[in-house]
């Protein structure tokens, strides 16, 4: 299975762009091909897939045999390691910021919403991909119930994990893809709990991006108007650390 990059997304989205259209500078889709900056991804990926376009699905006996698990395997501190002992019973989802009603669900209350399930292609930046199914509740379902307020304009997902012993993982999309149908907050993996290695309790899944933004071990879903006082600003650990990119739009 080859993994579609956002080069060669552009490459050939591109290409086909420019060869169907005589005044590339003038239309919105010739900008945004013309524009060399990272927005130009995330333009050019809405431009052709429009907005609420769903990721691949898969059927049952196509999911891989093996499951990589890549990034932090467990987080491994005090508090976590009590929760993982309790069974995640004491584990609560705080979803707070610009929200008109702040939530602090337990797992038994996320499983008791209504659910989705899917099976879709995970890729990582490294270059692997695995096909898995995962369950849970739509994200926007979760902020339907704590009510966006007036400027909220990104979701930031707070993780367990912290990076060399002390950069807590985070990442951070925005409202189209947070209210699109196929963003979940999975509990389930292949029919089982969440495994350690893979997030529990609780993972995003944001299917049209790269690995990297699927947080997982999530503790709290936070409502912001910038991303500007979180991390180092740009939007995710690795984004802050690393360079890579925002949108990792695929
Ligand atoms: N909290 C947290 N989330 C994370 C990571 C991590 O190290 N910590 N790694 C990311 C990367 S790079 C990938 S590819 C996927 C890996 O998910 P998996 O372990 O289920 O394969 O999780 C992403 N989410
Ligand atoms: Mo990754």
């Amino acid at each position: 299975m080859t993994l579609i990059t956002r080069r060669n997304l552009i490459v050939l989205g591109g290409a086909g762009l420019v060869a169907g259209c005589d005044a590339v500078g003038s239309s919105p889709v010739g900008r945004a091909v013309l524009t060399r900056d990272s927005d130009m991804h995330h333009r050019l990926q809405r431009v052709i897939g429009g907005r609420d376009s769903l990721a691949r699905e898969y059927r049952p006996e196509q999911r891989s045999p093996r499951f990589r698990v890549n990034g932090n395997a467990n987080p491994n501190t005090a508090d976590y390691n009590a929760l993982a002992a309790g069974k995640f019973a004491g584990w609560r989802l705080k979803v707070d910021g610009l929200v008109a009603r702040p939530l602090s669900l337990s797992l038994a209350q996320l499983r008791s919403l209504p659910q989705r399930a899917q099976i879709t292609r995970h890729d990582c930046v490294e270059g692997w991909s695995a096909i898995g199914k995962w369950q849970g509740p739509q994200l926007s379902k979760l902020l339907d119930l704590a009510g966006l307020r007036d400027g909220a304009q990104y979701i930031v997902f707070h993780c367990a994990d912290l990076m060399g012993g002390s950069t807590p993982y985070y990442e951070s999309i925005d409202l189209i893809d947070a209210f699109h149908p196929q963003t979940i907050l999975a509990w389930a993996m292949n029919d089982a709990p969440l495994p350690i290695g893979h997030g529990a309790p609780v993972r995003l899944r944001v299917e049209r991006q790269l690995g990297y933004k699927h947080a997982k071990f999530v503790m709290r879903v936070e409502a912001v108007a910038s991303l500007a006082g979180i991390g180092k600003g740009k939007g995710g650990y690795w984004e802050d650390s690393s360079g890579y990119e925002w949108y990792a739009g695929i």
